[in-house]
């Protein structure tokens, strides 16, 4: 079992996002919180870099080791960093528990050391007509990030 932790601090924004895989074969189990949030869904995705020198910025674009496109958790195609979106309510609360079978945290694909961000707007999932639908998702400003980190 190896379990890791990203902590995400922004301007309004603050979660925990907690990552786990039993073994190399199995799922990585995905347990976010948030609070500060609008109302609605926020593009949430795992990006390249564990740089947060110029804030989110410098963590680059989304963690795509395979030269895919941007696209849905559930599709084939897609960044092994796109996990969606996740869904505030009124309160600016989210909670999300997801299992996903294209990260990694064991082995040479491991997300360990790169950075967790949650945007302003929604990912649409490569399918909004944009132009940085099939890049972004086109889901806007990084509102919070934070580096993914070895946990016990
Ligand atoms: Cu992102
Ligand atoms: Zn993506």
């Amino acid at each position: 079992m190896v379990n890791a932790v990203a902590v995400l601090k922004g301007n309004d924004v603050s979660g925990t996002v907690k990552f786990s895989q039993e073994n190399e074969t199995a799922p990585v189990v995905v347990e976010a919180s948030f609070t500060g949030l609008k109302p609605g869904k926020h593009g949430f995705h795992i990006h390249e870099f564990g740089d947060n020198t110029n804030g989110c910025i410098s963590a680059g674009p989304h963690y795509n080791p395979h030269g895919k496109t941007h696209g849905a958790p559930e599709a084939e195609i897609r960044h092994a960093g796109d996990l969606g979106n996740i869904i505030a309510d009124n309160q600016g609360v989210a909670t999300m528990k997801i299992e996903d079978k294209q990260l990694k945290l064991i082995g040479p694909l491991s997300i360990i050391g790169r950075t967790v961000i949650v945007h302003a707007d929604e990912d649409d999932l490569g399918k909004g007509g944009h132009e940085l639908s099939a890049t972004t998702g086109n889901a806007g400003d990084r509102l919070a990030c934070g580096v993914i980190g070895v946990t016990k």
